[in-house]
């Protein structure tokens, strides 16, 4: 009976160039650690098989210890039979690379380099839509249509790119027929290109990456067990979380009077989890100066916790009470100038981003004069 992981998009040396330098290598360690993990995963669920989906590697010209690397890894696990296709990051049109991995991979590794069926163990023939560059512009998996396979074997099909439906993440526009499974006759179609997981129908999935990259998503990602009973069968699909970082987005909308670490705190992950958490932040709600001050402090102590912090605070609304002028100064310059921020913040005649701009830079000012008198 066969079953088998179903994973793609590992993006090996991703640079995270958005990132600092620690946690970019950490990022890229994470998904180069997926091999061997993915590869345990198999033999503690009895998955003789794992399927990658295109764009193992980032780049069409990966560092070559990167490569080297990874082969290796793939060869460590020689009980497991990893099947690689070509993505759209690593296509045929990267003959450098794939020449090299056709001349170093162990045994093990079955490359997915033509539309061609390819029996892979006892009891399953692949089809696979190796994409010839970055973005084919066509259906690569027409050819399944017409293959012609053993009907004791169950079908599965192998391809990368966007469906019709939904396009791609790659922000091509999706070309794949969205119901080959069906007009193809086949068991099971594995797809990669997206890096969350989806599922298309019964037989047809994205799995998604095994580790994410994008503060969008929000399922756990890992790896799709999948187990076809005879041909003709609908698969048994699970899910299996593999993901080392957690990527989150959490909104907190906050009130007056309420316990501001408190409230930020309990919308963000537990202090165990934080060194492998990246957070963007989104903070809104109607304060005072005071508290909003105050957001921009624990905000900025929380953020030493984190793999990865940033809280967009821009949208909080300014209430106003008559002690956050005093607060600034009772007369003067600055008061004057405090004066003129808020009625500015408060003419209905100005255009709303206008008057956001006034209340940001009372805000700011609030901020400075209370620094400079404590
Ligand atoms: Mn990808």
């Amino acid at each position: 009976m066969p079953r088998f992981l179903h994973t793609s998009d590992l993006h090996l040396a991703k640079p995270f160039g958005r990132f600092d330098e620690s946690l970019r290598g950490r990022l890229r360690e994470a998904r180069f650690a997926k091999i061997a993990e993915i590869a345990q995963l198999a033999r503690d669920r009895a998955a003789g098989t794992v399927l990658l989906a295109g764009d193992t590697f980032d780049a069409q010209t990966p560092p070559p210890r990167v490569v080297r690397q990874a082969i290796r890894a793939f060869a460590d696990a020689s009980d497991i039979r990893w099947v690689i296709l070509p993505g759209n990051h690593d296509s045929l049109a990267a003959s450098e690379l794939w020449d090299r991995i056709v001349r170093e991979k162990p045994d093990n590794v079955i490359l997915a380099l033509d539309p061609l069926p390819v029996d892979v163990g006892a009891d399953m023939t692949l089809l696979p839509a190796p994409p010839q560059v970055r973005h084919p512009g066509r259906d690569l998996t027409e050819w399944m249509d017409d293959a012609e396979t053993d009907p004791a074997r169950v079908r599965v099909g192998l391809a990368h790119g966007g469906i019709r439906d939904f396009g791609s993440d790659d922000a091509a526009p999706g070309v794949i027929a969205p119901d080959r499974a069906r007009s193809a006759g086949l068991d099971y179609l594995a797809l990669g290109d997206w890096h969350g997981r989806l599922r298309v129908d019964a037989r047809t999935w994205y799995s998604g990456a095994p580790e994410p990259d994008s503060f969008k998503r929000h399922d756990r990602a890992g790896p799709l067990l999948v187990e076809i009973a005879a041909p003709g069968a609908t698969p048994d699909v699970e899910a299996i979380p593999t993901g080392h970082f957690s990527w989150c987005a959490p909104r907190v909308d906050l009130r007056p009077g309420e316990d501001i670490r408190a409230a930020l705190e309990a919308a963000l992950p537990a202090p165990a989890a934080r060194r492998d958490a990246l957070v963007r932040m989104t903070v809104e709600g109607r304060l005072p100066l005071g508290a909003q001050a105050q957001v921009e402090r624990v905000c900025a102590d929380l953020a030493d916790d984190f793999g990865h912090f940033e809280a967009d605070t821009s949208a909080i609304a300014t209430e106003h009470d008559t002690t956050d002028l005093d607060d600034i100064d009772t007369a003067g310059a600055l008061r004057v100038a405090a004066e003129r921020l808020l009625a500015d913040s408060e003419d209905a005649d100005r255009a709303a981003d206008e008057r956001r701009v006034s209340e940001r830079a009372l805000s700011r000012l609030y901020t400075m004069a209370r620094e400079v008198s404590q």
